[in-house]
């Protein structure tokens, strides 16, 4: 499992995904890529308790290079989907992954709505 580090999570909102995208980077991770419903519960876990509440938070799945096509930007296999029920239901207009601590699954959002967001890095 991918070691996590929280850098950002609910204290400071990003202006987009792209800003988040670039701020994991410069802190030499990615936004979080999830693989398992045991990675997806801790980090939702880990979500509600640094921020002591429900709070919607990008991780690094998106489908903007092909509508449809979900990929996550650190370049891991995009090997397990957990979209909430009736998700994702934005189409083309929103083609950025969020995790919402409230509901067991994954919302697609406009990639330039600002939220919490999350990320990661592999333990060395
Ligand atoms: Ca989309």
């Amino acid at each position: 499992m991918t070691s996590v580090f929280l850098i950002s999570v609910c204290l400071c909102l990003s202006s987009g995904l792209l800003a988040a995208y670039t701020f994991c980077q410069t802190a030499g991770g990615h936004l979080a890529s999830i693989h398992s419903a045991e990675e997806h519960k801790f980090i939702r876990d880990y979500i509600n308790q640094v921020s002591i509440t429900n709070t919607l938070s990008w991780i690094g799945g998106h489908d903007a290079v092909r509508e449809g096509t979900w990929l996550w930007s650190d370049g891991s296999k995009f090997d397990f989907i957990n979209f909430n029920g009736g998700e994702p239901s934005g189409g083309a207009g929103r083609n950025c992954l969020l995790i919402y601590y409230g509901v067991t699954g994954w919302y697609d959002g406009g990639c330039g709505a600002s939220f919490s967001f999350m990320c990661s890095k592999d333990s060395v």
